[in-house]
């Protein structure tokens, strides 16, 4: 059983500097990643970590209509993890089929329902992109009854602007943003 939860969104090659769907100093809050995930597991937190995982032919890929270039597909090094993650850590894989989009690691997993079996009553969630996967994860965690806390100074968004807005957004929502921890 676990009170705490620690969930670190997609911090994937991919959305790193460098990466086929880059957040610009995405690579800057790695670190502070890897102090949260260590910091969590100390005090006896899951650990989760989500990934975008996307089959080749996603509907999310602009060659098949949609808004992103291709990046993270299935197996490829561009969907390895850059962050150090316990060998318990919890892998939960997104946006796996096709024809679906999924930004919220909810969506289409079984994170809730395992989250709920541990015990978990409290969620904070650190990542990439805040404006995306980020606030779709937290926004979600709160519609399933967690507490849920935003890691501030370990989330980074493609754009300022728009991720100034999703913060507002998720404050509204009733999570709690905190500046560092
Ligand atoms: C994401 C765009 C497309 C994210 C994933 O992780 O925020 N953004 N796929
Ligand atoms: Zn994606």
């Amino acid at each position: 059983m676990a009170e705490e939860a620690l969930i670190v969104v997609d911090m994937q090659r991919d959305f790193m500097p460098g990466g086929a769907l880059p957040v610009p100093e995405g690579d800057k809050i790695i670190h502070r990643c890897n102090e949260y995930i260590r910091k969590f597991k100390e005090k006896g937190a899951l650990i989760v970590a989500t990934r975008d995982w996307h089959p080749p032919n996603h509907v999310s890929f602009k060659d098949q209509g949609g808004p992103w270039p291709p990046h993270c597909v299935q197996g490829t090094e561009g969907a390895e993890f850059v962050v150090e993650l316990p060998e318990d850590a919890l892998i939960i894989s997104k946006a796996t089929e096709p024809d679906k989009e999924a930004y919220s690691g909810f969506e289409g997993t079984e994170l809730a329902k395992i989250l709920k079996e541990n015990g978990v009553k409290r969620v904070y969630v650190c990542g990439v992109a805040t404006e995306y996967c980020v606030k779709a994860t937290a926004l979600d965690a709160v519609k399933h009854g967690f507490d849920v806390y935003l890691l501030r100074d370990a989330v980074k968004g493609i754009k300022p602007e728009d991720e100034e807005k999703a913060i507002e957004d998720m404050k509204k929502a009733g999570i709690k943003i905190l500046e560092s921890l």
